[in-house]
């Protein structure tokens, strides 16, 4: 049986990836800091920092395969706290990198790269040759973790390989992401829990795909008969305002009734576009995203509102205070 070490297991993308793997019959061990809140009972979960060597060189010799998603994710809290994070996003890379090439060169790795590293400042659309210009601490980390990546590919002949992943969402996506910040308001205002919505740049444009069909992507990543990078993409982009105007559509509501717009939401270096191109994907790994743009929508819109029923259940029966006129922070 195949074994597989998920670091950052215990987070959005992690989780859906330790999932897929433990149904495709690998035995999975998670690595994170904190438990994982979706731990099945045949997952094994090993609590621990990145940077501690000892427990990673440890976790590194029981498996075949590692993934490595441990990262400060959001690109506003690793602007805020660059030096913490660049723990994480950087040193992180080199310590499970130096664990394969000292404990066992045939273990296969993963690293999650991120279209964050092109900079989105043209429309062209990006592929696995494309120039990266990072504008942000966490894009830089990632930089150089992928550059980290192919050097140790080429240095030691180990297998690494980077998955270059578009922007990825599904209902399990953190509230504080645009996506999901949008459909968990889109409930709420549904079921009158809360009237108005915050955004910032709405003219951003992103190449929103389904984690779900994201994860398969990776999957086959590490399947191929080379390591290499992977653009994992739907190769359409779409704005924020679609976005939104398509999930207030859902609930048959004018997004425009219900959206405010806030500096507090503005970037400094903005990123203003990014399409992916994922040819080599589909074309190698027989790989496409199969979830459409309003699927996609539908279904994180969908689940919201069965979330705020429950919520507006609660209220109803005091059982919760009504304090979320405009509950998402930030
Ligand atoms: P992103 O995702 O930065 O692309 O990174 P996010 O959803 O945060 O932003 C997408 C775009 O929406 C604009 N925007 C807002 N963003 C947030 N969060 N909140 C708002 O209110 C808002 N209004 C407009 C942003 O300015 C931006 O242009 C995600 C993360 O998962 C990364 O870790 C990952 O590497 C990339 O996707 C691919």
């Amino acid at each position: 049986m195949a074994k597989t070490l998920v670091i950052g297991g215990s987070g959005f993308l992690g989780s859906h990836v330790a999932d897929i793997l433990t149904t495709k019959g690998h035995e999975v061990y998670i690595y994170d800091i904190e438990k994982s809140k979706y731990l099945s009972s045949s997952q094994k979960m090993i609590v621990g920092d990145i940077l501690d060597k000892k427990l990673i060189d440890k976790s590194v010799s029981k498996v075949d395969y590692v993934y490595h998603f441990a990262a400060v994710a959001d690109i506003k809290e690793a602007k805020d706290n660059p030096i913490e994070s660049a723990r994480f996003n950087i040193i992180g890379t080199l310590n499970i990198l130096e664990a394969i090439k000292n404990i066992n060169k045939n273990i296969k790795f993963y690293q999650a790269s991120s279209s964050e590293m092109y900079g989105g400042k043209s429309e062209e659309k990006l592929n696995e040759e494309s120039k990266f210009d990072p504008k942000s601490p966490y894009a830089a980390a990632k930089v150089f973790s992928h550059d980290l990546t192919k050097v140790y590919r080429e240095s030691y002949g180990m297998f690494c390989a980077s998955g270059i992943l578009f922007n990825h969402e599904s209902p399990f996506r953190g509230e504080t992401f645009v996506t999901r910040k949008i459909s968990r308001a889109v409930g709420r205002i549904h079921m009158g829990l809360q009237s108005k919505l915050t955004l910032g740049n709405l003219d951003a444009k992103r190449d929103w795909g389904f984690a779900g069909d994201y994860v398969d992507g990776m999957y086959k990543i590490l399947d191929y008969s080379k390591a290499e990078d992977w653009v994992i993409a739907t190769g359409n982009a779409h704005s924020v305002e679609d976005f939104a105007k398509k999930a207030f559509n859902i609930v048959d509501k004018n997004y425009e009734d219900h959206i405010e717009t806030s500096e507090r939401y503005l970037r400094p270096n903005e990123v203003n576009y990014l399409l992916g191109d994922p040819s080599k994907a589909n074309d190698l790994l027989n790989w496409e995203s199969s979830t459409s743009f309003d699927e996609l929508i539908k279904l994180m819109v969908e689940n919201d509102i069965e979330i705020a029923t429950k919520e507006k259940m609660l209220l109803d029966n005091g059982l919760i205070k009504p304090t979320w006129e405009n509950p998402i922070i930030d």
